[in-house]
């Protein structure tokens, strides 16, 4: 007999209920009572020294080690799980045997049910019932992962939850007829399609076909416990069965797709159009399941990058619980919006955004009140199996170190699915938080349907050409158990095939397809929209916004800040605006106009270059003040955030706030515009291009620090030539200002347009500008002026000038900061690069008459910045004149390592640009 110390959890767990037994013998069940009627307790002496003899100690061991045995099938039984509906053997582990703990079924037979505790107890006689009950289920269909939950309310829930098995079919039975009929619509689907366009990609779902009767069964809980907005986000896997038997797009809509016809080009109303293939698009549904509130169901349309959907749903269902309607911060109600994430196996582990995405989920400015996240488990990624594609045992693991509850469930086990999906709605609206679902199956065909499997897995492809479907599998069950007739299956098979015939008999291709039809944008660039406000109501702002609480302790240098700002503001003429004091009256106009504000990003709550501070701290108690939330004249919400320190899916994220919630101002801020190139995929793939391939109309504000200060290549360039490179047709804007006065309008513009004309808005921002002298702007400039695209020189005789320098941002303020400037040459911004404001540049160039010289100057290298852009467009308005280039020369680096060497290149750059002479190369006075 091994000896095992009766001592730790388990002892403690013996004695308590020892004591239950002595204060009061029927508190406890008969078993225990018998047990306990024949028990001494060990002394100390006897729990810490192996005793060889004593009767005592022989149970006192067999009880410590049944207790373990009991909590070791809770934490290690999905490791004895059946989770492969190929067969492969569970990994197992020595825990799960009762032998290892000297264990042997007469054993356990004399012991009492109660020391396995639980539900479970009081429902079997002793304990070898009960630890059977207990395998039976923590080892069968479903793997409960649950031993890294940290919250002992959580782990009492949860397991409670499944050992009463309260969510079970065998306490809440589905009906098995109507899954039958499910399990063969998606199966059919695929089947027909399969046949009617051989070879067509269609990513079929076939092996994980319980995710459309899972999703049925959330959504259906979501739906009649009143949530508002289920936001789906998905991958290529199985998402047109889910857009036909989840959203509801019709077997026509598909069908004509499949078929592609060529449509017309519609002049006018299609200006940037071009769509996105059939498994990218989305979907929308609104459901009704007895609650009074009608659920719209959404899927997000995403691109082929896996995963980066992720963070966009979650801003979207952000978005959705959102009630921004009031001054202050708004608030956020859990229960009127769900996302669902629907992953790959290979993909979850291996793509970062999952990572970033399950780390804003516990975030005061991103919790949507839980995520569900199913795991479409195929075991493949592609050609690549589980063995190279991660380092972890399950798919899954990545969710546990975010203390995420996990269930693997065998794809093939309908009724263990549908428990689940259950358990996991339940444990969503009981504490919501995050829930994952490992669905694991398999993949019946290649990666798309033209692959051949065999080439890579023969072996796996050998049992799935064997194994039945599973719809199959369903219909034996039930045939087995007596519930439907032999052909019941085949009938119903044949009477779907028959609608899906009858439907493609139907079908008229031209009329069936249907496309978003995305509002055109306005062809006009230079839209004039009023965005001055009056001096006064600009005074009684700013009055709002600098003051504070009385009884708040502010910070001495920030109430010195305040007082200066107060005092400053009240004179009309003087430069007294600087760069985040024309933010903050933006804002709070924008507000008071009614229009909700979000602005978030790293350390924006400060502002990285300290220049913001739109929370102040208390500095004896710590606790934060806003002023734009305490605004008296706002109308509308206001929220700040710092971000984590990601950019994926903290852009991501804003970006899907910003599309569910159009109307609302959104903004994000990069630490550095640089950064913004690790959001790389979210730009091309979504905000830029989100109208010309979902016919979304995204409007969310990217601010781009952006300025060459010597700070290195990492923190000078916001890569603005990529952006320039990713216009066409009128799909964002973009804007370089070079004042406070500029931005001012800029931001109220891009507010006021939200409603009939919203583009996203890229603005390179400033650095070491946000506090320059010659960037200060005038309180009339706020109150009379308007977005100029283009600032010419104020020169006063514009027949003497020889050369016109066009440049953009901060290299403007070098210039004019610049003594040496000859009265020949006239300086003028490009403050809007696109849409390129010709027509506001043209009328400035005809009026420098003798200046035979354009110039572009830039401080970014010649094949960066704007240059390359704007060089075909500057050579058709120039006419017969030359546009010439100074700038650093092509590099395959922003900017130089060394701030001496910015220096001298800088300084090289404006000599050039005053000099009489244009050298014919500037990279001969570059210093290398
Ligand atoms: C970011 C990204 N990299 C690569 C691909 C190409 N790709 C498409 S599907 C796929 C395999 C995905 O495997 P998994 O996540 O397990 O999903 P499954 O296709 O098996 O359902 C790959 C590598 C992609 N779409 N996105």
């Amino acid at each position: 007999m091994t000896w095992t110390p009766f001592s730790g959890v388990n002892a403690g767990y013996v004695y308590e209920l020892y004591e239950r037994y002595l204060q009061d013998p029927a508190s406890v069940d008969a078993a225990t009572r018998q047990f306990f009627e024949h028990w001494t307790p060990p002394t100390s002496e006897a729990t810490s020294q192996p005793s060889t003899s004593s009767e005592t100690s022989v149970d006192v061991t067999k009880v410590a080690a049944a207790v373990k045995y009991a909590q070791a099938i809770r934490e290690y039984g999905h490791l004895g799980a059946r989770l492969d509906p190929l067969g492969t053997p569970p990994l197992g582990d020595p825990s799960l045997d009762m032998s290892s703990y000297g264990l042997t079924e007469d054993d356990l037979r004399r012991l009492p049910a109660s020391l396995v505790g639980g539900a479970i107890a009081s429902a079997t006689r002793n304990a070898l019932e009960a630890t059977e009950a207990l395998r039976a289920i923590y080892t069968g269909g479903i793997g409960y992962d649950l031993d890294h939950i940290r919250r002992p309310e959580e782990r009492e829930w949860l397991r409670d939850t499944v050992e009463s098995g309260r969510l079970s079919v065998r306490n809440e039975p589905l009906d098995p007829d109507s899954l039958l009929r499910r399990l063969t619509a998606v199966e059919v689907f695929e089947r027909f399609i399969h046949r009617i366009f051989p070879g067509k990609h269609r990513f079929s779902i076939e092996g994980l076909d319980m995710m459309v009767p899972m999703l049925d069964e959330v959504i259906a809980l979501l739906a009649e416990a009143g949530e508002s907005n289920i936001l789906i986000g998905m991958a290529h896997r199985g998402r047109l069965n889910v857009l036909a038997h989840t959203l509801g797009k019709s077997y026509a809509h598909i069908f004509a797709e499949f078929k592609d016809p060529v449509r017309k080009q519609r002049h006018g109303d299609d200006v940037g159009w071009m769509g996105d293939v059939k498994y990218h698009m989305g979907g929308r549904r609104a459901i009704k399941n007895g609650s009074p509130v009608e659920s719209i169901v959404t899927m997000a349309p995403n691109p082929s990058h896996l995963e980066f959907v992720n963070p966009v749903v979650e801003g979207m269902a952000r978005a959705a619980g959102a009630d921004v309607s009031k001054r202050g911060a708004p608030s956020f109600d859990p229960t009127i919006t769900q996302p669902i994430l629907i992953h790959g196996d290979a993909s979850f582990p291996g793509q970062g955004i999952v990572a970033e995405t399950l780390n804003l989920s516990q975030l005061p400015g991103y919790w949507t009140g839980g995520t569900l996240h199913i795991i479409t488990n195929n075991q493949l990624g592609f050609t690549t199996n589980p063995v190279d594609s991660r380092s972890t045992l399950y798919a899954s693991d990545l969710a546990k170190g975010f203390k995420i509850p996990v269930i693997h469930v065998n794809a093939d086990d309908p009724e263990a699915c549908i428990e689940a999906a259950r358990i996991a709605f339940a444990y969503l609206a009981e504490f919501e938080r995050d829930f994952v679902i490992d669905l694991i199956g398999y993949r019946r065909w290649g990666h798309n349907e033209g692959d051949e499997p065999n080439f890579t897995q023969p072996l796996m492809y050998s049992k799935i050409k064997n194994h039945p479907t599973d719809r199959q599998v369903w219909a034996d069950m039930l045939v087995r158990r007596g519930v439907i007739s032999p052909t019941r299956a085949d009938d119903l098979v044949k009477e779907q095939t028959q609608e899906l015939q009858n439907v493609l008999e139907g079908l008229d291709p031209e009329r069936d397809f249907i496309e978003p039809r995305p509002t055109p944008p306005v062809p006009k660039t230079a839209r004039r929209i009023v965005t001055a406000i009056p001096v006064e109501r600009l005074r009684e702002l700013n009055r709002a916004l600098s003051t504070v609480p009385e009884t708040f302790n502010i910070h001495p240098k920030l109430a010195q800040a305040m007082q200066k700002r107060r005092d400053a503001v009240e004179k009309v003429d003087e430069r007294v605006i600087d760069w985040a004091t024309a933010e903050d009256l933006a804002t709070a106009s924008v507000l008071e106009d009614g229009i909700s504000v979000r602005l978030t990003g790293q350390d924006v709550e400060r502002g990285t270059y300290s220049q913001r501070h739109a929370v102040l701290f208390d500095q004896v108690s710590g606790d934060p003040f806003i002023p734009l939330q305490a605004l008296p004249q706002a109308n509308a919400a206001y929220e700040i955030h710092n971000s984590p320190l990601s950019e994926a899916a903290a852009l991501g994220f804003e970006y899907g706030y910003n599309v569910q919630a159009p109307r609302r101002l959104v903004l994000w801020e990069a630490q550095y515009g640089d950064f913004d190139n690790s959001a790389q995929v979210i730009i091309d793939e979504f905000v830029v291009s989100a109208r010309a391939k979902f016919g979304l109309t995204p409007s969310l504000v990217m601010l781009l620090p952006h300025g060459y200060e010597g700070a290195g290549p990492d923190h000078s360039s916001a890569r603005l030539e990529r952006f320039l490179q990713l216009t066409g047709d009128i799909n964002i804007r973009v804007a370089n200002p070079t004042t406070p006065a500029q931005y001012f309008h800029l931001l109220r513009r891009q507010a006021l347009l939200l409603e009939n004309d919203p583009l996203p808005l890229i603005v390179m921002t400033p650095k070491s500008l946000l506090r320059h002298p010659l960037v200060i702007s005038s309180l009339n400039e706020l109150a009379e002026g308007h977005w100029q695209p283009v600032i010419d020189d104020p020169v006063s005789k514009p027949a003497k000038i020889q050369r016109v320098i066009l440049c953009s941002g901060k290299v403007y303020i070098d210039l004019v900061g610049n003594k040496a400037r000859p009265d020949h040459v006239a300086i003028v911004r490009v403050e809007q690069l696109y849409p390129f404001p010709a027509e506001d540049l043209q009328p400035i160039l005809d009026r420098y008459t003798k200046a035979n010289e354009i110039v572009w100057l830039q401080e970014e290298p010649e094949n960066m910045g704007a240059w390359e852009f704007a060089r075909p467009l500057l050579t058709e308005l120039v006419k017969d004149r030359s546009v010439r280039y100074i700038g650093r020369p092509r590099n395959s680096s922003p900017a130089e390592g060394s701030a001496s060497r910015h220096k001298a290149n800088q300084e090289a750059l404006i000599a050039q640009a005053f000099s009489v002479e244009v050298e014919e190369n500037i990279a001969d006075i570059i210093v290398k």
